[in-house]
């Protein structure tokens, strides 16, 4: 089904006579690029692109089967919205409440003449079409191959904020827009922290470190982590309990993906890798979710959490990314983004997951 037919169907489950679109993830599969500026209003039978000065041209050229409006200062969007709803009869328009502050909220309701339902749009994202998969295949691969490059490059005596320019200057030499986030290495004791930015920290050898990162392309996410073996000289004895960390880390990692399949629920996909993790006894020290989907936004529902109930289908794409962290000794976590399949899973990524060593001529 197309865009503007899957969203009508959804007008029609919540009695709603048209929809507002603010939010830039929303806006972004109707525009074909993304802007905080602009709206896009669809109606039951008509659909509206309102945008300005700076954008028109190029919304102009990339779409197709909406009617597009120029806002200006003496014609704002309340203006050309009012005019639509009075020419079909609109009375119940709904919003992205979620998305919108209190005070553009408060002045849409005084300014627009119909009443105003706040609503979510995120569900209709949950399933990517397949031309949207192809697009996060792609940042995928960049990931990928950029995670490759990295392995080899880290030497014992950088600093992690180096690792991470030099991950995201070749991110960006493969096709990558811009780093889907800040890009995490997290190296030694810096490890126990899941988010923990590169920092001007040396790494050391015998060290494990952890990078967390994505490619933005065409508009899509990419979102992966390894944790490596930093070489130079074999690991400290100290150091070994972080070994069988990592194996049970990708043993539930691994335990997770295998649970994924259409008619599974999130939680059953977070127990099965949680369980493995507490069953080793780290149970405390694997504070968060198992992954979440992953689209336009880094972060999209549903998530692989303990609570979340909702049911897989073929077409969601989700992170899976167990960790154990260990405060002042460091940290493991593993993850891939992988797609549910009619059958079961793809993850979207080639690098091996055993513990890889960084260096060119690595021994593992
Ligand atoms: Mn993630």
């Amino acid at each position: 089904m197309t865009l503007l037919a899957t969203l009508r169907d959804w007008l029609d489950q919540q009695q709603l006579d048209a929809v507002l679109i603010s939010s830039r993830q929303n806006k972004q599969p109707h525009f074909g690029f993304a802007t905080g500026s602009g709206y896009v209003l669809v109606t039951r039978q008509t659909a509206h692109i309102l945008v300005d000065f700076r954008y028109y041209a190029q919304v102009a050229e990339q779409t197709s089967g909406y009617q597009l409006y120029l806002l200006e200062s003496q014609k704002p969007m309340a203006a050309i919205v009012n005019a639509i709803a009075a020419s079909e009869s609109l009375r119940r328009i709904g919003f992205e409440g979620e998305q919108v502050s209190w005070q553009t909220g408060s002045d849409w309701q005084t300014q627009l003449n119909a009443t105003l339902v706040a609503v979510s749009l995120d569900a209709l994202r949950q399933i990517k079409t397949p031309q949207e998969i192809a697009i996060i295949r792609e940042a995928c691969r960049i990931a990928d191959i950029s995670a490759a490059h990295i392995r080899r490059f880290i030497q014992p005596g950088m600093r992690e904020r180096e690792v991470a320019a030099e991950l995201e200057w070749f991110m960006k030499q493969q096709g990558a827009e811009k780093p889907s986030f800040d890009t995490i290495v997290a190296s030694g004791p810096r490890g126990a922290l899941p988010h923990g930015k590169a920092s001007e920290k040396v790494i050391v050898a015998g060290e494990l470190v952890t990078l967390d990162f994505g490619a933005q392309y065409q508009g899509y996410c990419s979102d992966m982590t390894r944790t490596f073996l930093v070489t130079g000289r074999d690991p400290a004895p100290e150091k070994m309990p972080l070994w069988s960390v990592y194996d049970t880390v990708l043993t539930a990692q691994l335990a997770a993906i295998a649970a994924i399949r259409p008619g599974v629920r999130c939680c059953d996909v977070d127990a099965a890798a949680r369980n493995v993790i507490a069953e080793a006894g780290y149970g405390a020290n694997f504070g968060h979710n198992t992954g979440h989907a992953i689209g336009i936004d880094v972060h999209e529902n549903p998530r692989f959490s303990p609570t979340d109930t909702t049911i897989l289908q073929p077409g969601m794409l989700l992170t899976v990314e167990p960790g154990i962290y260990l405060e002042g000794q460091g940290g493991v976590r593993i993850e891939d983004v992988v797609l549910v399949t009619a059958d079961g899973a793809e993850v979207l990524y080639t690098l091996p997951k055993t513990l890889l060593a960084t260096g060119e001529g690595s021994w593992m």
